[in-house]
């Protein structure tokens, strides 16, 4: 047994931590990660060599590598995510909780020897960008090389992260252990109090990756309350007109349902001189600027997108991005050791599939798991805004709240002020998906998409939402949109992916006021003559009922919002509960 303790920081409270655990979960060694090219490739070859990647095809796809989880390790557990906070009060309605002390037990129990035989990485890491004023600091420790490896795209780790840090007690203690994978002893704990996230039993996306949703949008959102900011589940891209206006677009839509996808769009031809460029794809933290606008930064350093659907039709931006330097998770490998999954564009042959058996066309079974994923270097990203690392962020035009809704939702709908569009966002509801475990397609509230990220009490949420009007001169318009509505024939309405550009024009035009609308009861919503529809290839009628508003559906639709705010309770601000009325009222005296 080789001890390496060549630890790099003197910094007492992260050592005297580190030791602590280290006594706790037994390691045979603990290796501080350094963030370096040179490390990066040792841990590549390592990874190699203990299976834990398999390198595909190095000429059609270099320094990319494949990953398969274990199967029954393959999304986020929301039913096993807690919010461990001094009072059940304080986590609300819409969490798990667990108080602090039966947490720490149990994580202790589960985390005790289970790094017996395997090594320690202890990866200090920056959320944001170096220079940014508003970063946040993580040292996460895991015993998973594949955590390390990916946490290495998605942040800014190593040795600059200990720099910024210096001898400071501030930073976020994120204790990573797969140890046995076993889903009845897997536990994802967040202690917002105590800067602290305890995560155990799964080595999948963000219930091991623990800057991503546990830091930078649970523990980031309990700070963002506190400290008069947000931390949302949203993408941020930039769009720049012919005549050369720049307008940046943020997006709140739940887990597998656009942001990446419209992060990195690209225009029709109608649409050419447009360009868009993607900001981030998941996570936005948001302040109020000196100028009283609402300021952007995505703190991500990498993509970690949903594979299934993507293809040169739809998302051309991301097949650029996946050709090098890339880790695979979950799909399907071709014979010649390149990735597919469903959707991807090329014959498929006889593969193998996510689990690692034979997969034949025509097979009932998928060939790449419906969460499959890939992790990807932002640098890599043929659209890269020159704007997303902007140490303090972007001033947002607009705000976008999204999801999938078959029915009910017209294709978009803009609020009329502030407090009705939280209201708008507070009451979104969508059909889940795959990057969840549990059914998929049935319509759950997800509020600003957040539903699983609120590090606190979701009415308390909702109220600091409404709060922030106060805070800005320029608040971006809200509206929401849905790319998903059907037809009777169970087929989409609206065409998507690029053609969202159509709402986005509007969206922007309308956030300067340059567009015309209807007012409705529910909101403003675009005429077919106020859209560019030009060279649509999409029917009249499709057209018409993606953006139709049907009376009788949003009378059931805010009866659902009432039940939703009676499940939230009495900390639904007052604010909410009268708009949902006199909007029912107003459906109501026009009905
Ligand atoms: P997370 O990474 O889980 O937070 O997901 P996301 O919100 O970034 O979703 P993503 O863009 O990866 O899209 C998820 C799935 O929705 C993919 O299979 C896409 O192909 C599909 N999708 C995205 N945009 C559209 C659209 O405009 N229309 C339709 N019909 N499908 C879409
Ligand atoms: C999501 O589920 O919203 C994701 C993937 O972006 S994960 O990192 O697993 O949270
Ligand atoms: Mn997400």
């Amino acid at each position: 047994m080789v001890v390496t303790k060549d630890q790099p920081t003197t910094n007492t409270y992260l050592l005297d931590w580190v030791e602590e655990m280290e006594r706790l979960c037994k390691p045979d060694d603990v290796y501080w990660v350094d963030g370096s090219d040179d490390e990066n490739k040792r841990l590549t070859e390592k990874s190699v060599s203990d299976g834990v990647l398999i390198p595909l095809n190095q000429t059609k796809r270099p320094n990319s590598f494949y990953s398969r989880s274990n199967p029954n390790d393959v999304a986020r557990v929301e039913e096993l995510t807690f919010i461990c906070t001094p009072t059940k009060a304080e986590a609300g309605n819409t969490n798990n909780w667990m108080s602090p002390d039966e947490a720490y037990a149990k994580l202790r129990e589960i985390s005790s020897g289970a790094m017996k035989g395997r090594t320690m990485y202890v990866i200090p890491y920056i959320m944001g960008t170096a220079d940014s004023p508003f970063a946040m600091i993580g040292v996460e420790i895991t015993d998973s090389l594949y955590v390390v490896l990916n946490m290495r795209i998605m942040a800014r780790i190593g040795k600059l992260a200990l720099d910024r840090l210096g001898d400071s007690s501030s930073f976020n203690r994120g204790m990573h252990t797969v140890a046995d994978c076993d889903p009845s002893r897997r536990y994802i704990c967040q202690f917002p109090q105590d800067d602290m996230i305890w995560s155990v039993g799964s080595g999948y996306g963000g219930n091991a990756l623990l800057g991503k949703k546990c830091l930078s949008l649970r523990i980031a959102s309990y700070h963002g309350h506190k400290q008069g900011w947000l931390a949302e589940h949203m993408m941020l891209l930039e769009a720049v007109s012919p005549e050369g206006e720049t307008h940046f677009i943020a997006g709140a839509f739940p887990s597998a349902s656009g942001k990446t996808n419209l992060a990195m769009l690209v225009p029709p031809p109608e649409f050419a001189g447009w360009k868009i460029r993607t900001i981030g794809d998941d996570i936005a933290w948001m302040r109020v600027g000196d100028d009283g606008r609402l300021y952007a930064v995505n703190p991500e350093a990498g993509f970690f997108g949903v594979a299934p659907g993507t293809n040169q039709h739809t998302n051309p931006v991301a097949m650029k991005m996946l050709e090098r330097d890339c880790i695979f998770t979950n799909v399907a490998l071709t014979p010649d050791m390149d990735v597919w999954w469903e959707g991807m564009d090329g014959p498929t042959t006889d593969l193998i599939d996510w689990r690692g058996k034979p997969w034949k066309r025509g097979s009932k079974e998928p060939a790449a798991h419906p969460n499959s994923r890939f992790t990807a270097p932002m640098d890599n990203n043929p659209a890269l805004s020159r704007y997303a690392k902007e140490p303090r962020g972007v001033p947002i035009s607009a705000i976008l709240w999204g999801g999938r809704r078959s029915t009910t939702v017209p294709l978009v709908l803009e609020a009329f002020n502030w407090t009705h569009g939280v209201y708008l966002g507070a009451t979104a509801g969508a059909e889940t998906t795959a990057a969840i475990t549990g059914a998929v397609g049935r319509i759950r509230r997800d509020p600003m998409a957040m539903l699983a990220f609120i590090g606190y009490d979701a009415g308390a949420y909702f109220a600091h939402w409404l709060s922030m009007f106060g805070r800005m001169t320029h608040p971006p318009k809200m509206f929401l949109v849905n790319w998903f509505r059907k037809g009777d024939d169970g087929r989409y309405l609206w065409p998507g992916y690029g053609q969202n550009m159509r709402v986005l024009k509007w969206i922007i035009d309308r956030s300067v006021g340059r567009a015309g609308a209807e007012e409705t009861p529910l909101g403003y919503v675009p005429g077919v003559a106020d859209l560019d529809l030009r060279g649509i290839d999409t029917s009249p009628d499709a057209i018409e009922g993606a953006l139709r508003i049907d009376r009788a559906e949003w009378e059931k639709e805010l009866e659902a919002h009432g039940d939703w705010f009676d499940r939230l309770g009495g900390t639904v601000p007052d604010a909410l509960r009268l708009q949902r009325r006199l909007l029912l009222a107003s459906l109501k005296a026009v009905s």
